[in-house]
């Protein structure tokens, strides 16, 4: 017979994998902001919280919502959530088990219900796939939404605003989105999504910093010429400059200590086998726990990528999309998770976030902490993204002591 935490941890791993079923393409996991998946994820949510009489709710730009009351009146409010979209071709895990390990902590509370509050929210929008930015969701809550953003288009040229509309939003409601100021902590369950727990046979991590990010599109402008007809010398290929400078890139990350860029996206037109591309666009993705290293060699590639394009005869335009900060996360939250980790007979590994998580938007205005499971061979943002369930029982059983034992302050 299972014990009842074991259950618990298998009923949140369950959980995942159906939720994983709720897709926008049938032949991959994706599941983009305020997308027709979205809503199927909403039912599931809605109706687990409501089992739990947690009144569910969905505010002004889709982040579904649901308060756990504590037992005496004025002892504050803990947030627990992350986010419910996915990047295409997406693992199970990726956010959306930091919104079932809130759920599941509620159930194992049982009749311990807490003095303080807990709210749970299911972030509509974090990787930013359909719009280029990401954190619509958590942005909301600090306020965050401004003009230009609504104004962003996807690639159907549909803006946010009337992406939200259309779902069946309400502009006007976004004050009402903003944290309840009782709130005094936020706490996000994540996968590692990288390979050092399970370099370390750990199974859980208490994130210290969470690296900052950029990101940037290119785009490299040549001339479209036959391939047949056109002698190399004048040739201005826009594919094989931006060739040259990704692997500049590459380079240059590799020399650099902490420094990751990757080049996710290129798209070249007009993209025939016989035609010399005239035209690369690009995205470019730099993380760093540092600002000054991570703006540094943003501004080195930048100028080397201006120096390729003159060299070829090409025109370089670049546009940022991003500049997230680095960001420590609260300490005192960090000890108390450990002690909570330590105390339920496990060993938590300090470490830095290289991915970005809500609670990096969040940490602007509050204490925020972060509790990583392992991510079974580094994988993540991949279909074979996992989680182990005696990780998600020690995180369940950490969970519940750093819930007895916290302090509102
Ligand atoms: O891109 C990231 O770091 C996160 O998975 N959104
Ligand atoms: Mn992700
Ligand atoms: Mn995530
Ligand atoms: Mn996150």
């Amino acid at each position: 017979m299972k014990s009842t935490a074991s259950f618990r941890a298998h009923k949140v791993v369950e959980a995942c994998q159906e939720i994983a079923g709720f897709s926008d393409n049938p032949a991959y996991l994706v599941r983009t902001y305020l997308s027709p998946a979205t809503r199927r994820v909403h039912d599931f949510l809605r109706s687990w919280m409501d089992r739990l009489g947690m009144r569910p709710s969905i505010d002004a730009v889709g982040n579904l919502r649901g308060l756990y009351p504590g037992k005496r009146q004025n002892a504050g409010r803990l947030l627990i959530g992350s986010h419910i979209d996915t990047v295409p071709n997406a693992g199970a895990f990726d956010g959306v088990l930091g919104v079932i390990m809130g759920l599941a902590l509620i159930e194992g509370l049982e009749a311990d219900r807490l003095d303080y509050d807990i709210e749970i929210v299911a972030f509509s929008e974090e990787e930013g796939v359909r719009f280029g930015v990401p954190f619509i969701g958590s942005r909301a809550l600090i306020g965050d939404i401004d003009a230009p953003l609504l104004q962003l288009t996807d690639p159907r040229g549909v803006s946010v605003a009337q992406a939200m509309e259309s779902f069946g939003l309400n502009l006007s409601e976004l004050h009402a989105a903003l944290l309840n100021p009782a709130t005094f902590a936020f706490l996000e369950f994540h996968i590692e999504q990288g390979p050092v727990l399970d370099q370390l046979n750990a199974p859980l991590g208490i994130v210290e910093a969470i690296a900052g990010q950029s990101r940037y599109e290119l785009t490299f402008h040549g001339k479209a010429n036959h391939a047949g007809t056109t002698p190399m010398s004048l040739r201005h290929d826009a594919l094989t400059g931006a060739a040259e400078w990704i692997g500049a890139v590459e380079q240059q990350a590799r020399i650099t200590n902490g420094l990751v860029a990757t080049v996710g996206r290129l798209e070249v037109t007009p993209g025939a086998t016989n035609v010399i591309p005239s035209e690369v666009r690009l995205s470019l993705d730099l993380r760093h726990t540092d600002d000054a290293t991570r703006h540094a060699a943003a501004d080195d590639m930048e100028a080397n990528g201006r120096q390729i394009a003159s060299t070829r005869g090409l025109q370089l335009s670049l546009q940022k999309k991003l500049d997230q900060p680095a960001i420590p996360l609260d300490r005192g939250l960090r000890d108390s998770l450990a002690a909570a980790v330590a105390a339920t007979g496990r060993d938590g590994h300090r470490m830095n976030s290289g991915a970005g998580h809500d609670a990096m938007v969040l940490a602007r205005k509050l204490p925020s902490a972060m509790l990583f499971l392992r991510s079974p061979a580094g994988i993540s943002h991949h279909p074979d993204e996992t989680v182990l369930v005696e990780d998600v029982q020690a995180a369940l059983d950490a969970g519940l002591y750093f819930l007895k034992h916290l302090n509102p302050p």
